[in-house]
């Protein structure tokens, strides 16, 4: 899998697939979320409903996918990051789970490009650096025959700079 990092608004990417940092309601919210539903249109919430009439909330660090509507993306991965309460070992887990479950359904969709926002480090106030560290690692070491390219896509410079260096390393 080649890796991409961009600077710039995930609504904008045309990838097979982009994920969206979603809250477990899966109903809409502020960030990443808001821009989604905002720019993808009603067809996300009305799948984003139908999916919690049958399976009820997306518990922290799973997935669930809508088409894109009115998004240059075909699909959006909804998946739902922990809120950072100061333990590591147990939100770094969940975190990590974020992005296997993302690249597991993308793969089960025969997705070929993913692009990824930096899932949690907006309201949810996991450590920037921690979370970039887990991102580019669960991607690192997810082998896939099916996805070709993951694109990190990151909003604010400081998670530009975090993900620069990362992805030198
Ligand atoms: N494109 C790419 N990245 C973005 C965009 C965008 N258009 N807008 C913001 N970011 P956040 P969370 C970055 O708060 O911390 C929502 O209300 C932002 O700079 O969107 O996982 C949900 O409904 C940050 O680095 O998500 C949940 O309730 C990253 O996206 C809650 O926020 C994540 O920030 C989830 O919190």
């Amino acid at each position: 899998m080649k890796i991409k990092l961009i600077k710039g608004d995930i609504t904008k990417i045309k990838a097979d697939a982009i994920v969206n940092a979603a809250n477990s309601s899966l109903l809409g919210g502020g960030g990443v979320d808001g821009a989604i539903h905002r720019e993808g249109g009603k067809q996300i919430l009305d799948e984003c409903i139908e999916i919690r009439n049958r399976q009820g909330k997306c518990k922290t660090g799973e997935a669930v996918v809508t088409f894109g509507g009115n998004l240059p993306a075909k699909y959006v991965i909804h998946t739902v990051g922990p809120v950072w309460n100061d333990n590591e070992e147990k939100g770094s887990k969940l975190l990590a789970n974020c992005y296997k479950n993302s690249l597991k359904l993308a793969e089960s969709l025969n997705i070929k490009t993913i692009a990824f926002p930096n899932i949690s480090t907006g309201v949810y106030r996991f450590p920037k650096e921690l979370a970039g560290k887990i991102a580019v690692d669960e991607v690192k070491n997810f082998k896939s025959d099916i996805i070709e390219k993951v694109i990190f896509v990151c909003f604010d410079d400081e998670n530009e700079k975090i993900y620069k260096k990362l992805l030198e390393e």
